[in-house]
């Protein structure tokens, strides 16, 4: 296939034919195609994913569609995401090395990836719903997160590449969109696109779709993600998108990747670790889940905390970029003035994270795309009691994230929601 053909969808039935001559392919899985079997497996809510096994190896090839999946043709959206994943997934590879997969071949003109396929990872979100404690994610994915947002900023990177970077992604206008549409405004009104369990959870959704305060903090919030060019963003950080065996973790799926604000790769992944917490009376039908629950705010804690220090490390070892420039600080002696200004970052980084961690929260039980952890529970009452916590957990920290200091004042708020009986 030559990236100069007209775009068309693969299918199991066409893959071989069509990516048989593919070198890279071939070389990863070997060239007898006869051999060669495939599955479709995508899952998410936008492209087609397939596993290629062949006599040598397997290999994952991802391509976009020209419509969100999930909602079919009605909804057109340009291949050209596919473009921005393998920028972002080459970025983050140097960045963060061995943090995601490794890529074979990118066909911008068939928005194509062929990448490593991970075996035995699963979807962490899979896990987290099985009541699986893996020991390491929460240092892996404070790692990811610390050097991939600190190296793509100008805290790091020289300014004139950064610029580049910025306009290159600044075309991803598109998924931008679905953000700025699906996260911070939908799920504060009768959106024709959202759902939620209903009758259970309709006078909590009238509730807060009257909740002036917590719509102005959802549109200064909005207000942050689309002015605050910082850093390249992961821009879809849940833990649908992170791929995980017992000891290994791996981010996939940058597909929003865009130059925006630290806090919002952060914040979606912290409250992805928050639903899943609220998820888990839900999953009890084999024994309570009070060690896993218990494990779901450490993790909270520790990927936090994972984050704040490789973030100063790397501020305190590779701050070689123009911002609060070292000329001013360090060069004279000044590391007090240093920590101070780093101080102030990891402040604003906070308090921004816990609003974008309550609206992610809430777009997932409001809106369109909603989430396995509380999907799958399959009773509409508990699930209602389930999702009715938690929206009252992300109203209390989006709209008072100014007030609240800690991250395991946070936590002690989760478990007294966790406790309340009725909804
Ligand atoms: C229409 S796309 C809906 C959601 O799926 C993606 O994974 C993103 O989270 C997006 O908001
Ligand atoms: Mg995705």
């Amino acid at each position: 296939m030559t990236g100069k053909l007209p775009f068309e969808a693969l299918s199991v039935e066409t893959l071989a034919a069509r990516l048989g001559a593919n070198a890279a392919l071939c070389s990863h899985i070997g060239k007898d195609t006869s051999r060669w079997k495939v599955r479709e497996v995508g899952d998410g809510n936008l492209n087609l994913v397939f596993i290629v096994e062949g006599a040598q190896g397997a290999a994952v090839v991802k391509q976009a569609l020209p419509y969100v999946r999930l909602v079919g043709d009605s909804w057109p959206l340009p291949l050209k995401r596919s473009f921005f994943e393998y920028h972002a997934l080459t970025r983050q590879q140097a960045r963060a090395p061995g943090s995601v997969p490794d890529i074979h071949h990118f066909d911008e003109g068939q928005a194509l990836i062929i990448m490593e396929y991970l075996s035995p990872h699963i979807i962490l979100r899979r896990a987290l719903i099985e009541g699986r404690q893996l020991p390491n994610i929460a240092r892996d994915i404070g790692l990811f997160m610390a050097r991939t947002l600190f190296r793509g900023s100008d805290l790091h990177m020289a300014t004139k590449d950064r610029k580049a970077d910025l306009a290159l992604f600044a075309d991803n206008v598109e998924l931008c969109d679905i953000t700025e549409n699906l996260v911070f405004s939908d799920p504060y009104f009768d959106a024709r696109m959202n759902r939620h369990t209903s009758p259970q959870l309709d006078s909590i959704v009238a509730e807060l779709r009257a909740d002036r305060d917590l719509k102005v903090e959802a549109q200064r919030l909005k207000h942050i993600f689309a002015a605050n060019a910082e850093t390249l963003l992961h821009g879809d950080l849940h833990s649908g998108s992170i791929m995980v065996t017992e000891t290994e973790t791996r981010m996939i799926d940058p597909e929003f990747a865009f130059y925006g604000p630290i806090a919002f790769d952060v914040g979606m992944l912290l409250a992805n670790f928050w639903m899943a917490f609220f998820s888990q009376c839900g999953h009890e039908q084999n024994g309570k889940r009070d060690a896993m629950r218990a494990y779901l705010l450490d993790v909270t804690v520790e990927t936090w905390s994972v984050f704040r220090s490789e973030f100063s490390h790397l501020w305190r070892t590779e701050h070689t970029g123009m911002l609060y420039q070292k000329s001013l600080f360090e060069d004279q002696g000044d590391r007090l003035g240093a920590e101070q200004a780093l101080d102030h970052m990891l402040h604003q980084v906070w308090t921004d994270m816990l609003g974008f961690a309550g609206v992610e929260v809430h777009r997932r039980i409001l809106g369109l795309a909603h989430n396995a952890d509380f999907e799958t529970i399959a009773d509409a009452d508990l699930r209602a009691t389930c999702e009715a916590k938690a929206l009252k957990f992300g109203r209390h920290i989006a709209v008072n994230r100014r007030q609240i200091h800690s991250i395991d004042e946070v936590n002690t708020l989760a478990a007294l929601i966790e406790r309340e009986d009725r909804i």
